[in-house]
């Protein structure tokens, strides 16, 4: 633990870069016949600044849908769930959790925020910056996994609002989601609520647009994953040989990014010791997003263990920021 001042508690559950999780995923994930590997990977630093950069695309509604949602219901939410602290599953920058954070400061109950996230980086900068706007604000960060971390939580301050925003929760597999879902809800206590941001499902076009925008920033996004593993595991990918690749899904409903190779790679991962072969526009599946309608988020959060008690929507339906709670 590190403990930077009287505001601020910072415990890290990650090991340096995390190598061994990471060669884990790798090997597992490199050496299946159809290769993948996890998102979380994407988000060394630079991985989150690209990630930045995408949430200012045009071509990427799901930020600004989200944001124009807490813009005109933070104080509904906040008023209905009485929260004093905010816990934040994949911080990232906390760009839009202010909103949250000031209505709760207006509401005049604002205690404490703990975000959680892959990116030491995040939490540090994130812990530093709101110290200094929220006056009187404590952070508790937690450097760590939230599939792994969730028991490190603190205990409550008072009633708390568990936000996970983005549409993060739409990056794993349907029964990854329930299975995770289900843990959330172990974790909470009878006063807490979940605010749960959930991209929906539309026009394809519209959603295929977003992931192969025109400046190519996810493109660079998701090569960014064979950076991480060349650096981190002694890895050789010729990362410029893998093309993006990004397409809806029309029978299970998400978006998927692959990378594929443009002719036969072979890379060496020095830290596991094995080569891997690629054959011509072999495909690495990196990540699902998966979209959602109301009887899918409804079906999710049930089997959880979760009773919807609010779903806000944005103007044009792009985007569903739901709030929940554990059922009693
Ligand atoms: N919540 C922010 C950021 C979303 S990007 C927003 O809505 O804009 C996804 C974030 O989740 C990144 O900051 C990434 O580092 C983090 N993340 C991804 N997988 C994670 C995991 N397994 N555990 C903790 N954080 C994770
Ligand atoms: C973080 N997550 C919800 C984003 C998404 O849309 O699935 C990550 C992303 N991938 C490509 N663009 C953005």
């Amino acid at each position: 633990m590190t403990v930077a001042n009287a505001e601020i508690e910072i415990h890290t559950y990650l090991a340096a870069g995390d190598e061994r999780a990471l060669a884990d995923d790798v090997l597992d994930g490199l050496t299946r016949p159809f290769k993948e590997l996890p998102p979380k990977h994407f988000y060394d630093a630079r991985g989150a600044d690209l990630f930045d950069r995408i949430c200012d695309l045009p071509e990427y509604y799901p930020t600004r849908a989200e944001r124009a949602i807490l813009r005109e219901r933070a104080a509904e939410i906040v008023e209905l769930t009485g929260a004093a602290e905010i816990v934040e599953l994949g911080s990232g920058t906390a760009a839009k959790t202010r909103i949250l954070l000031d209505a709760m400061q207006e509401a005049g109950t604002l205690r404490r925020y703990v975000p959680l996230d892959v990116t030491e980086s995040m939490i540090l900068d994130t812990a530093a910056t709101l110290v200094e706007e929220y006056p009187g604000l404590l952070v508790h960060g937690i450097v760590g996994d939230f599939e792994r971390h969730l028991h490190h939580l603190p205990a409550a301050l008072g009633p708390r609002l568990v936000v996970f925003l983005g549409g993060t929760i739409g990056n794993f597999t349907p029964g990854s989601r329930r299975r995770f879902l289900r843990g959330l809800a172990r974790a909470m206590g009878t006063d807490d609520h979940l605010l749960l941001g959930t991209d929906l499902v539309k026009d394809p076009a519209l959603l295929e647009a977003a992931y192969n925008d025109s400046d190519g920033v996810t493109a660079e996004f998701n090569r960014n994953v064979l950076h991480v593993v060349n650096r981190e595991l002694a890895a050789d990918f010729a990362v410029e040989a893998f093309d993006h690749v990004a397409f809806f899904d029309r029978e299970r409903e998400w978006i998927e990014m692959r990378l594929r190779a443009s002719s036969r790679q072979h890379v060496h991962i020095g830290a596991l010791g094995i080569d891997v072969v690629f054959e011509p526009r072999e495909e690495l599946r990196t990540e699902i997003s998966a979209k959602f309608t109301r009887e899918r988020l409804e079906g999710d959060l049930a089997a959880a263990g979760l009773e919807l008690e609010r779903v806000l929507s944005d103007d044009d339906e792009l985007f569903a920021v739901s709030l929940s709670r554990p059922r009693t």
